[in-house]
Parts: C-alpha cells; sequence; structure tokens
C-alpha cells in the first residue's frame, strides 16, 4: 500500500514521477502529489491533491519541471483522504520533502514535541514528522541527517528524501515496507515496486530492511541503518518484466485482463514442473530432499485474504493427496498469538505481492523460532520470497487489480503440484499420481472454456444485481472456493456476502434464507454430490434462490440458475470452481457501477498492519 516514487536524472522529473504513480496507483488512491526541486531554482515545489493520479495531472501547473523529484499515491492510515494529508509533505521553511510508506507508530509523541517547540504542523499524518526532524537534524550530509531523524522514529517505513539546498541528490530507506532502486544510464529512480520502473530500467536493487541509499543520477552508495553505518556493496539484477504487462492494453479494468491471463498463467505456473515419467512434480525452488518431505509430519499454510482461502484449499489438497495433517490460518494474526513453531512441520506463506507485512512478520516470528518455512509467491525478487529463500514462484505475470483472481488460480495449482510431491514421495499411487498430472494439464484450457462461458455468466450475476446480501456455500473441498467467492464479491461489489460450509446453514444461517438472499451452492461432482442437491433443496423449499456453480450433472430445475464448467479432477474442482465466481462478482460489481480496479477502502500488496 501507498506508491512511493523518486527520480534523478537528466529528463525532466514531472512526467517521470507521473507516469510512475500511475503504475503505482493500485497501492493506494486516496490522495497523490509530487515534489520536484525545481528548475528555475525555487527551491522545492509541490502540487497534491486527494483523489486519484489523474486528478493530480489536473493540478500540476504547466510550469512545473526539475530534474529531482518525489512522489507518492496514498492509503490512508492517519488522517483522513484529503489534500493536506496528501503527500509529499515539508518542512516549514519548505526545504525538505518527504514521501513515506508505512506507520510511525510514536507520531502522536513526535508530534507532541514538534509542537511543544513551535513547529506548526501541516497535516493530520504520522508521516509529515519526518520532514521537520530531517530539517532539524545537525547531520552533515542528506543521508546522515535522515539516519538522525529515522532514529527517532518507531515503525515502519519506505522513504524517499529530498532536500532543495543538496540539488540531485534522494535519500531512500527502508524498515519493513518496501523500496527498489532502478539503475539507469545517467539517471536514477526509487519506487516501492519495480512497477513503476519497467519503462525506464530492467536493473534494480531492492533494498534490504534497515539500509539506507543515496541516490545521484551518476550512481547510488548502500549502508547500513543503526548508530555504526556500515557500507553495503549492492550490484543491480535484472528483472525479467516488460512494461506492456503493465498495461491495460485493450482491456477494460486490469482486474477483467487479469481473469482472462488465467489460462496462460496457470499454463506457466506449471510449465516444467510436471514429471510426467514418475507421475509427479518437479519443485526444484522448494529446497527439500525426499528424506525431509518423509520427516514432514504436519503442513502449516499461512496467507491473507485471498492467499489464506488459497491456503485452506492447499491444506485441503495436502491432507488428500500426501495424507499429511494440514491446516491454514491467517498470517495477519499468526505472530500475536506466541504460536509454537514445531520442527517437523512445513511452513508455506502465499503472497502475491511478496511484501504483505502481516505474512512477512509471520514468516520473520517462524524463522526466529527455528520453523522452516517455504514462500509460494508471485513477484520475484520480493522481501518475502528473499526472506524465505525457498519455495515456488507463481509466474502468474504483475496482478495489478486489487481483487486477486490470476493469483488465486495459480496459488490453488502451485499448491496442487506440492501436495503430488508430497503424496508421491509416500502413499499416493502412480495410477492416482498420473490421474493428477492429467488434471493438472488439463486445467489452462479448462479455465479457457470457462472464460468463454463469460456472457452467460454475465447475464445471471446481473440478474442478482439487486440483492443485498448473498451466501456462498461448499462443502470439504470447495468451502475455501465458497470463501473466496464471497470475497470477491464483497469487495468490488459491496453487496453483503457470507461463506458458509454447506452442512453449517441448518444450525443457524438457514434462518436468514428468503426470497431476498440469494445462495452460490458450490458442487463438484465428487462424493458428496448428494449433500450438495440436499443442501440445494433445503435452500429451495425456504423460498431462497440458488445460483449452483457445478462440474456435475444436475436434475433440471434443481437450481434457480446453474453454472456450468468442464470437469476438472475432483482434488483440483476448486480451482475452476472458482473462476466463474470471479466473472460473477466482476459483472454483478460492474452492474451495479462499481470501480472494480479501485474497491473502495482497499488497496493492494498491504504493506501496513
Ligand atoms: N501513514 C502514512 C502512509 C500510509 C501508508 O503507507 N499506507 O499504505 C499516511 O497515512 O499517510
Amino acid at each position: 500500500m501507498c506508491g512511493i516514487v523518486g527520480y534523478v536524472g537528466p529528463r525532466d522529473a514531472v512526467p517521470v514521477l507521473l507516469e510512475g504513480l500511475h503504475r503505482l496507483e493500485y497501492r493506494g488512491y486516496d490522495s497523490a502529489g509530487i515534489a520536484v526541486e525545481d528548475a528555475g531554482g525555487g527551491g522545492v515545489r509541490v502540487a497534491k491533491t486527494a483523489g486519484r493520479v489523474a486528478d493530480l495531472r489536473r493540478a500540476v501547473p504547466d510550469d512545473m519541471a526539475g530534474a529531482t523529484g518525489i512522489a507518492h499515491t496514498r492509503w490512508a492510515t492517519h488522517g483522513e483522504p484529503s489534500d493536506r494529508n496528501a503527500h509529499p509533505h515539508v518542512d516549514a521553511a519548505g526545504r525538505i520533502a518527504i514521501v513515506h510508506n508505512g506507520v510511525f507508530e510514536n507520531s502522536d509523541r513526535l508530534r507532541a514535541q514538534l509542537v511543544a517547540d513551535g513547529v506548526a504542523l501541516a497535516s493530520d499524518t504520522d508521516s509529515e514528522v519526518l520532514a521537520h526532524l530531517v530539517a532539524r537534524s545537525t547531520g552533515e550530509t542528506l543521508e546522515d541527517a535522515v539516519r538522525e531523524a529515522l532514529a527517532q522514529v518507531e515503525g515502519t517505513y519506505g522513504v524517499i528524501v529530498m532536500d532543495a539546498e543538496r540539488p540531485g541528490e534522494l535519500v531512500a530507506a527502508r524498515r519493513g515496507s518496501p523500496v527498489v532502486l532502478g539503475v539507469g544510464e545517467q539517471e536514477m529512480l526509487v519506487a516501492s515496486d519495480v512497477a513503476a520502473l519497467v519503462r525506464y530500467t530492467q536493473q534494480v536493487i531492492y533494498l534490504d530492511d534497515d539500509e539506507i541509499a543515496t541516490v545521484t543520477a551518476d550512481g547510488y552508495r548502500t549502508s547500513t541503518m543503526g548508530a555504526r553505518a556500515t557500507s553495503t556493496t549492492r550490484s543491480p539484477t535484472s528483472i525479467d518484466a516488460a512494461s506492456a504487462e503493465y498495461e491495460l492494453g485493450d482491456h477494460p479494468d486490469f482486474m477483467y485482463k487479469e481473469m482472462r491471463e488465467q489460462p496462460d498463467a496457470v499454463d506457466r505456473c506449471l510449465r516444467g514442473r510436471l514429471d510426467h515419467r514418475f507421475s509427479s512434480a518437479r519443485l526444484d525452488g522448494v529446497g527439500l530432499t525426499p528424506q525431509d518431505y518423509q520427516r514432514i509430519r504436519r503442513v502449516k499454510l499461512l496467507g491473507c485474504g485471498s492467499a489464506y482461502y488459497a491456503g485452506q484449499l492447499g491444506a485441503q489438497l495436502i491432507e488428500e493427496l500426501a495424507r499429511i495433517p494440514a491446516d491454514a490460518e491467517p498470517a495477519s494474526e499468526f505472530r500475536y498469538r506466541n504460536p509454537v513453531v514445531d520442527p517437523d512441520t512445513l511452513y508455506v506463506v502465499l503472497s502475491q505481492s511478496g511484501e504483505t507485512l502481516d505474512t512477512l512478520a509471520a514468516v520473520q516470528e517462524l524463522k526466529r523460532k527455528g520453523g522452516h518455512v517455504i514462500g509460494v509467491v508471485n513477484a520475484v525478487g520480493s522481501t518475502i520470497a528473499r526472506e524465505c529463500g525457498h519455495g515456488l514462484f507463481l509466474h502468474a505475470g504483475p496482478e495489478v487489480s486489487v481483487a486477486a483472481t490470476k493469483s488465486f488460480t495459480t496459488m490453488g495449482v502451485a499448491l496442487a503440484m506440492l501436495a503430488l510431491d508430497l503424496g508421491r514421495v509416500r502413499d499416493l499411487s502412480i495410477t492416482e499420481g498420473r490421474r493428477l498430472v492429467g488434471g493438472l494439464s488439463q486445467l489452462p484450457d479448462q479455465i479457457a472454456r470457462i472464460l468463454a462461458a463469460e456472457d452467460e455468466i454475465a447475464e445471471i450475476a446481473r440478474k442478482y444485481a439487486d440483492a443485498r446480501h448473498m451466501f456462498f456455500v461448499g462443502r470439504v473441498r470447495a468451502w475455501p472456493a465458497a470463501r473466496e467467492g464471497a470475497q470477491k464479491l464483497k469487495e468490488i461489489s459491496y453487496v453483503h456476502a457470507e461463506a458458509y460450509q454447506a452442512s453449517e446453514l441448518k444450525h443457524g444461517p438457514l434462518a436468514l434464507i428468503n426470497p431476498e438472499m440469494p445462495t452460490v451452492v458450490l458442487v463438484p461432482d465428487d462424493e458428496l454430490l448428494t449433500k450438495n442437491t440436499g443442501t440445494i433443496e433445503e435452500i429451495k423449499a425456504r423460498g431462497g434462490p440458488v445460483i449452483a456453480v457445478t462440474d456435475a450433472e444436475l436434475p433440471a430445475g434443481l437450481a434457480t440458475d446453474v453454472i456450468r464448467v468442464p470437469k476438472a479432477h475432483e482434488a483440483l474442482s476448486p480451482i475452476t470452481l472458482s473462476v466463474p465466481l470471479q466473472l460473477f462478482a466482476y459483472h454483478l460489481a460492474h452492474a451495479l457501477g462499481r470501480d472494480v480496479d479501485r474497491p473502495r477502502n482497499l488497496a493492494k500488496s498491504v504493506t501496513v498492519e
């Protein structure tokens, strides 16, 4: 959350920064702002506004230009979304400008001290204090001043700082929130995400936690934070991301684009990883020997939001295929419950961005207690990927839409391969292994066929656009997909949706069924088929409309509406069943006129607690 970007070099920084913000807008869209060292020698010039990057473009004066600048797109944590709370923040003299991603937890105390010293604060944010602290610092260089100022704050940050009296120089630092340097030809960029850099360079350096960098057009120097600064030697690595991957192209929004990319994303996730000879999976990145696999007594999966539901799906697959006890839990609370970390448990953390702060904290807690942890991550080079050292990359390509789509399906696929691999070194037979390899290989085509049925799904979705509440129900292996379906609908349409295990309905929620309460029932063609048709009958008997999502043949007239998907391997059906739920939520949200890429109050890559 919150996008920060900085530029120093021969170009005019303004268009570079605006373009960078546009690429980072998925990280927050409460407000946007830019500060540049005025080309005309007028010190720091700032333009900022509540709202979107498009609003900022209109707010930037035509004559605003400069070779060095910083910019920000905000997801508010402290202070309402407003012009005055928009970043960049400047000190009282208008000399120092800062942008901040993260939370300064002791900001109340620091603000009170500054006010007591006669400093007039211009915003309600926690971030502003940094501009004043840097300005008041006695450090000789800007880097020293930033170091001194950051030594006084508690909390998390990715920051970029600029000083009108030291033109052509930026200082960036990180603790908990990502910062990446982009190394160009006689120009440097700094950002919270490579999305903002790829147009200008493919050479990047991911700052480590507690690392600080001074950046000029000629290059950079990095060192550790803390009292005793030690220089760090950091060489750029090449990223394999084309600028076009971040473009919308002909698609109406990123969610649509990313849903459509799923057959290719799943194909890439599978590529080179299916072992047809031994009917298993080849997951070199996991870094475990067959002996290590044999020692695993439990698997615990951790993620937040959709990644948590994907983890639940994975736990089910691992228990079913490998017969290893497995469960999933939200990463966000893990560290606070003083978890028992067991040496015979394999911990699997899931994060699309690889920057989810809560998940990162879970990884650190696990490592601190000696747990064996692997990451299932989409963003190569991300903090969680680096912190874990081992795991599986999803290879889904950049996911920009706040609502997860292809990251969820590819997480399901990656975890199915892990379950297969764990199963095949244990008791999963070659016949069952072969059947699963076959089922996985068919997924890209099956997902493409579901996407081809979009019009029918859209029509059903529009029919239910007046619903104020909805249930999503599934049994056992379909339960995580039901949860993800409800989550999708909530986050992009704002329709209240709740997911239940189908058998739980009669223990309470059935009381809410009436003609105004539609229920989406997931009906995989598995051993629980008749139980699920029974659930549909129970809902119908109470007048509730039922949308059945199924790969089975259901009796005609059983459900009010039926969304048919191709028959998948039964263990993989939660993956195929979840795809029409994305389309359902998407079209229902559009019918209600929602901005699906920028859902209210949310942002992607949750880098704050
Ligand atoms: N705390 C700052 C920055 C918020 C942030 O990083 N969000 O992801 C603010 O509220 O402006």
